[in-house]
């Protein structure tokens, strides 16, 4: 019985130690947050921009998206509103294989990810580059429902979970910051969950 206590009070205690300050484990719950009505798009009207400061503007659609090297995200997601879901598995494209194709100019510092609604939210472009932020369209091996931003969303999972726009429509280079729906609503231009970078301020 000793044992059994030990085990789980430890199990508990790893996953304890892999949140970030102020976060609860959500577990086996996927809450549901966003700001507009719930679009339907269907994939074969899905599409994936690139605009701004790059050398080439590009455009996916659901077919040619697909058709990129797949990749996988394997870990933790921190929403602000206090949840985190441990251990979620993601596939889609790496962030850095799109940006591969359209190049950004050597100006560009940040970028508005931008979601077919018209939500918006923005990134400094290196929390996108380097493997840290993917266009996703399954979530635990099952295609992304529609309620969390399917048929493909943004993934930016080192950083609260509202930087990863839900139906997402593309990204928009710049050369300086500018705040998107929930940053001018007051909340951090950044975002990091270690830092607990929850609002403007923080
Ligand atoms: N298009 C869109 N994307 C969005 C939001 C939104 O309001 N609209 N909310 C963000 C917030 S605050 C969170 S916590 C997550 C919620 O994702 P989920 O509903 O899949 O858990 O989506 C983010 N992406
Ligand atoms: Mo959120």
């Amino acid at each position: 019985m000793a044992g059994i206590t030990r085990g789980f009070t430890g199990r508990r205690r790893e996953r304890d130690q892999r949140l970030p300050p102020g976060q609860y484990d959500a577990r086996d719950e996927w809450p549901v947050l966003h700001a507009e009505a719930t679009p339907n798009i269907p994939t074969d009207r899905w599409t994936f921009t690139i605009e701004g400061l790059v050398e080439n503007v590009v455009t996916w659609n659901w077919d040619e998206i697909h058709a990129l090297p797949r990749s996988r995200y394997e870990g933790d997601i921190h929403c602000v509103t206090t949840w985190s879901k441990l251990g979620m598995t993601f596939d889609g494209v790496s962030v850095d294989t799109l940006l591969g194709a359209a190049k950004p100019l050597p100006t560009a510092t940040h970028v508005m990810a931008v979601s077919h609604t018209g939500y918006t939210t923005n990134l400094p472009l290196a929390d996108i580059t380097d493997g840290k932020a993917w266009v996703v369209w399954d979530a635990d091996g099952k295609p992304l429902s529609t309620i969390h931003g399917g048929p493909a969303r943004l993934l930016v999972p080192h950083l609260y979970f509202w930087k990863s726009a839900k139906w997402v429509s593309g990204l928009r280079l710049m050369d300086h910051d500018e705040q998107g729906f929930w940053e001018r609503n007051g909340y951090h231009d950044r975002g990091d969950p270690w830092a607990e970078q929850r609002y403007q301020g923080d």
